[in-house]
């Protein structure tokens, strides 16, 4: 699902019929939009099987869910979790074992291989004291051990571009690519264009697409953005 070089994943953290819109409203974006993330605010509400289903009526991207976040409970429990939500449909299931460690993680990779979605790895999150539980270097360990279990696809803050910077080259030093979604643009003070300069591939945008008055027009004017910042990369 990420053969995207580049893209926008709209956050739909809004009701059905409000995410509905948005769908329809960007489904001719084919470049523009790599993928739809939903997450507890639709899913708690109307059911993972029902949203995925509704959004696949109205267009074709790939869906990612965002379960606010997976990977935090036992493995045995993270590995029905996986199939449950594959047989939903949903193609990229976002994790984050930092309360739960590596086993749990390693379960959730080989679930993820296993019922043949993408697993997709929160590194650090975007918000103030975020690591106030965590040791130092927390993100670097999961970034590695997630790289060794064949993990690619990583969610790390677009509003601390240094941290990017660093996630890229220490997949650099191991001799693999990898893709990092970023959230945390607008609202959250990131710029998607600073994100993307810094190693971000897709940004993940929630309140500044879906509160927009023309959510088209908005995902083309990051587009426009994050396509510029692309080009000017320095990988
Ligand atoms: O663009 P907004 O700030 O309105 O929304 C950001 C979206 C939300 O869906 C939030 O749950 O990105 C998600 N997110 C994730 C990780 C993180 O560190 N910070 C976030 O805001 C994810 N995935």
């Amino acid at each position: 699902m990420f053969n995207y070089q580049l893209g926008i994943i709209p956050a739909l953290d809004v009701d059905i019929q409000k995410a509905k819109k948005i769908a329809e409203a960007v489904k001719g974006l084919k470049k523009e939009i790599a993928g739809l993330k939903i997450g507890s605010i639709l899913c708690w509400q109307h059911g993972l099987p029902k949203v995925v289903g509704e959004l696949k009526k109205v267009c074709d991207f790939p869906v990612i869910f965002d379960a606010q976040k997976a990977c935090t409970d036992i493995p045995d429990i993270v590995r029905k979790q996986a199939k449950v939500v594959a047989n939903a449909g949903v193609d990229a299931f976002i994790a984050a074992p930092q309360g739960a460690g590596s086993a749990t993680l390693t379960a959730f990779v080989d679930a993820c291989k296993e019922y043949q979605i993408v697993p997709i790895v929160v590194l650090e999150m975007t918000h103030p004291e975020f690591s106030a539980f965590l040791s130092r270097d927390a993100a670097e360990r999961i970034l590695e051990k997630s790289i060794d279990l064949g993990v690619r696809s990583f969610v790390a803050p677009a509003n601390k571009p240094e941290r990017l910077k660093l996630y890229k080259n220490i997949a650099k030093k191991k001799r693999e690519v990898i893709k990092i979604l970023s959230p945390g643009v607008g609202p959250q003070g990131g710029g998607p264009d600073t994100a993307v300069e810094a190693g971000a591939d897709f940004v993940i945008v929630g309140r500044a697409i879906y509160k927009a008055g023309e959510p088209k027009e908005e995902v083309k004017r990051i587009y426009d953005l994050i396509d510029k910042a692309y080009s000017s990369r320095k990988e």
